[in-house]
């Protein structure tokens, strides 16, 4: 997924304070302002007119979800005189939100001149030691950034052990495959990956924040080094622009928001730019596939009738609203908040989203829902978002509760043996299966318990509660110990993949990032328990000669290696083994919020945010 580059902000100095790389001169704030006042009138027409008026030639309006017993659904034909007026009206609605929107970047830039300003009048005062510059703002690194030693022995033991196994890894990569995105742990080469085109690196930038976090000191630094010489997105080729999101710019701004280092912040921000023009369609809603050179934009040609995916399009916004914040840029938040009023603006069937959306006309494709594949991080960003806006995202907040409660009643269900799954829905059947990505909901649960409505904080940790249960029992299961990536509650079993194909292990953090929630949670001892066991599968099962490899068959008595070292094994599942044996006080969940491949992003405080408004 892709699109075309725009320049970053441009550098100033301010006579006696030091200026921030990417900061603006006031009168550069004032001749950006009126461009943006341009700029932004020119989109929201365009933006807002495109989709209805598709509606008004074709005719047809969404109802229902279709029952798949229905015949193929008839068009509902509006008569031409009420399809006007209810144009016009929605035309109206739109133009009063984009003014609305407008006003609030105005104000927001406004403020910021005033901020400039006094500090101008305070001028000598240096930045103290720790503390970060941003564009109009300066504010200390969020706490927790390092945390201390575990004061019991067996714990911090542990904890060492799972230092350990990312140094392993991490030498083995930059032996064998240094500068390619991943590693071939069994050939002992590099592995190439489609999903980031031929930008380069994916496990260097995916696992910048974990070797901070574990103080690994000199392989952070090489890692730094690549980063500032070899790291280029000026790349002729199509990559899905939802990992890249998530790996690179996702790992970027975490690097740069721990360490400090200028350089993540930049190449961070270049990138984001990169990705712009994915949005470049008739809704908005951005295309999986860009082409970084030429800006093209497409959908995998898999998703029904061309659609965009849930949970690509829905897992831009906690990066793209750092991204504003950062640079002081509204565009990336404008751009999110943009998918966000499609949404809204869209009948759910049941209240549950499906999967596919079509960037063109803006309607659902085929009404498959799953909090797995496909869905799967959208609901995680929902809640996400409410908690990085330090709590002042009440619309993100309200969508994740009515999402979770329409999950509950149609895809939640206990099987005869007692375990809570999540199933996945086919146009209103239920598929009994649940995958090893939708094992992400427990800690989802348990994370959202604290704001759930009408007194349900108790329910929502319970449910956590079982879907770990459920999860640790496909582990449990195998003969390896490690989950299978889906697994099914129907014909006489539970919680056992049936389908050859649905027997593999790849590394994935899912399981393992519930148990570090639960745990954080409820100090239930169960947790790091189940945590250690996974430790200890992956020791004798994954861990080869080169590195740590995927198993084709979990239910085999010997591992047959897949030959990959996934980034996310390092981005992720390491580090959530790593913060499963430390103290609360690394990273902690007040202060910090995971995006979906386990890169901290800080909480953005009301007092020092400049975009909190366009999240709302
Ligand atoms: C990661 O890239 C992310 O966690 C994503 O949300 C889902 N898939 C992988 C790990 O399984």
């Amino acid at each position: 997924m892709p699109g075309p580059a725009l320049l970053p902000p441009p550098l100033g100095g301010s006579p006696g304070l030091r200026k921030p790389a990417g900061a603006f001169r006031l009168s550069e704030k004032f001749a950006l302002l009126l461009v943006f006042s341009a700029f932004a009138t020119l989109c929201f027409g365009a933006l807002f007119f495109l989709p209805d008026s598709t509606k008004l030639f074709s005719g047809v309006f969404f109802q229902r979800a279709p029952d798949p017993a229905d015949p193929p659904p008839a068009p509902v034909v509006v008569p031409r005189g009420d399809r006007l007026a209810s144009i016009r009206e929605q035309h109206a609605q739109v133009l009063k939100e984009a003014q609305d929107t407008l006003q609030r970047t105005l104000d927001d830039i406004q403020d910021e001149i005033r901020r400039d300003k006094q500090r101008l009048a305070t001028r000598g005062q240096e930045p103290g030691p720790g503390q970060l510059e941003t564009l109009g703002a300066v504010f200390s690194p969020p706490q927790g950034a390092t945390g201390g030693e575990p004061t019991d022995p067996d714990v911090r033991e542990k904890r060492n052990k799972v230092k350990e196994m990312m140094k392993y890894a991490w030498d083995n990569y930059k032996r064998y495959a240094w500068g390619l995105n991943e590693l071939k742990p069994v050939m002992k080469q590099g592995h190439a990956s489609n999903l980031f085109g031929n930008i380069q690196g994916a496990t260097i930038v995916d696992s910048l924040d974990t070797l901070f976090i574990m103080n690994m000191k000199e392989e952070f630094k090489d890692a730094k080094e690549w980063v500032e010489k070899h790291l280029d997105f000026n790349v002729n080729a199509e990559v899905s622009v939802f990992e890249v999101n998530i790996r690179f710019v996702g790992g970027l701004l975490s690097a740069y928001y721990l360490s400090g280092e200028q350089i993540f912040k930049k190449k961070a921000i270049e990138l984001g730019q990169k990705l712009l023009p994915t949005f470049n369609t008739p809704t908005g809603i951005p295309w999986a596939l860009l082409n970084m050179k030429s800006g093209i934009g497409r959908n995998w040609p898999w998703a029904s009738g061309g659609s965009s995916i849930l949970a690509e399009f829905g897992t831009l916004h906690l990066e793209f609203v750092q991204l504003s914040h950062l640079s002081g840029n509204p565009v990336f938040a404008e751009k999110v908040m943009n998918i966000r009023k499609v949404l809204n603006r869209l009948e759910k069937p049941q209240g549950l989203y499906p999967n596919y959306l079509n960037p063109n006309s803006g309607q659902w494709g085929q009404h498959h829902v799953s909090v797995g594949g496909l869905g799967d991080s959208f609901y995680e960003y929902l809640l996400k978002a409410w908690l990085m806006s330090d709590k002042t995202d009440e619309e993100a907040k309200q969508m994740y509760y009515n999402a979770v409660q329409a999950i509950e009643k149609h895809l939640i269900r206990k099987s005869n043996g007692g375990f809570t799954y999540i199933a996945e829905w086919k146009g209103g059947l239920l598929e009994h299966k649940m995958g090893h990505l939708t094992c992400f909901a427990g800690g989802m649960y348990a994370l959202g318990a604290d704001g759930a409505p009408e007194d349900k904080t108790g329910h929502h940790i319970e449910l956590g509660a079982e879907i770990t249960r459920t999860c640790h029992e496909s582990y449990d299961r195998t003969p390896l110990k490690l989950g299978p990536e889906a697994f099914r509650f129907d014909g006489g079993v539970e919680a056992i993949a049936t389908r050859q194909n649905e027997k593999y292990y790849i590394l994935r953090p899912e399981v393992i990032e519930t148990y570090m929630y639960m745990w954080r949670f409820t100090h239930d001892p169960k947790y790091r328990q189940w945590g250690w066991e996974a430790v200890q599968a992956l020791e004798k099962n994954c861990r080869v000669d080169g590195g740590y490899s995927g198993i084709r068959d979990v239910y085999a008595s010997q591992p047959n290696h897949d030959d990959v070292q996934q980034s996310f094994y390092l981005a992720e599942t390491l580090k959530y083994l790593y913060l499963l044996f430390s103290e609360d006080d690394l990273l902690p969940l007040e202060h910090w919020v995971f995006n979906t491949e386990a890169h901290p992003l800080p909480v953005i405080r009301k007092t020092e945010s400049k975009t909190k408004e366009k999240s709302k």
